[in-house]
């Protein structure tokens, strides 16, 4: 299928996503975003694709929504239009999603790379929530989920003020998961990836619905949600595997049963 405004392409299990609007600095138009959940569509369904990887370019992951496409937008086409509610389709996928980040993820670009699983940053990133600038506010969850990876400070900050973090202080933070030289992102991205497409896909989908969980209910329920998947995998062909394997002193071989 062909897109107009991402690079679709897939290696070794994994699925590859680069936006690819290089004169807007990849800002986010509904075309992009239609685009990115088809792509999303088409990997979900694919049962060789095992994790995905949702990246930009060297100078931007996303520097927001389109400003240019939202700026006349009316209450009435943000009410009736359901403004921002297709952006969801990112934080539903069920397979995993790591976001290769490096240059700016500004308002909806680091909301989008929130949505994702975890953030893999170059040394060059930036993140920063500058909508207070535009006159209006994040809309895409990030004045809930920078909060919930930063805490109140920062997120309070860096909303109210529009500053941006680097690298360093987004890993500091809790924000990334780790910092990647530049030249080295997409190529470590990718390895991650499939590091986690090679194991079994029911349960690395599980794994990542507990983990969710845990943002979305108290402790007492994470734990027993997380406790019966914990018992249901003891009915997968893939955990018989993955234990006699070790016993066996050999590579597991999951069939995703
Ligand atoms: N939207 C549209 N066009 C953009 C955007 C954007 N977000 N960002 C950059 N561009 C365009 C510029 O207009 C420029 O185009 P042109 O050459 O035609 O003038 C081109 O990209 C290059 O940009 P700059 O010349 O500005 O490049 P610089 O290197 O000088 O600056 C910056 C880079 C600092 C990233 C700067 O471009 C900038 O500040 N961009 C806007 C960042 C921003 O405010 N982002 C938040 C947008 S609002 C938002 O995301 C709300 C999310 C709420 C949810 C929305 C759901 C859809």
């Amino acid at each position: 299928m062909a897109y107009d405004t991402i690079i679709v392409d897939s290696r070794d299990g994994v699925g590859l996503i680069t936006l690819n609007r290089p004169k807007a600095l990849n800002a986010l138009s509904s075309t992009l975003i239609a685009e990115v959940s088809k792509a999303l569509d088409g990997f979900e369904a694919d049962e060789k694709i095992g994790a995905i990887v949702i990246t930009g370019s060297e100078k931007a992951f996303a520097a927001g929504a389109d400003i240019k496409e939202m700026s006349s937008l009316s209450y009435m086409d943000a009410y009736l239009g359901d403004f921002i509610t297709p952006w969801d389709r990112v934080a539903q996928c069920r397979k995993p999603v790591i976001a290769a980040v490096a240059g700016y993820a500004l308002g909806g670009g680091c909301e989008l790379a929130m949505m994702c699983d975890f953030i893999l940053a170059a040394d060059t990133a930036k993140f920063g929530q500058p909508e207070i600038t535009l006159g209006v506010m994040p809309g895409a969850g990030g004045s809930q989920r920078l909060t919930r990876f930063v805490g109140k400070s920062k997120a309070m900050e860096m909303c109210l003020t529009g500053r941006m973090m680097d690298a360093e202080e987004a890993e500091r933070s809790g924000l990334v998961s780790r910092i990647i030289p530049a030249e080295d992102l997409i190529d470590e991205a990718m390895k991650t990836a499939k590091k986690i497409a090679d194991f079994s896909l029911p349960i690395v989908m599980m794994t990542k619905e507990s983990v969710n969980r845990s943002y979305e209910t108290t402790l007492k329920e994470g734990l027993l949600f997380e406790r019966r998947l914990f018992h249901s995998m003891f009915a997968t062909d893939d955990q018989k595997e993955g234990m006699a394997a070790f016993v066996e002193k050999r590579t597991a071989q999951f069939s995703n049963k």
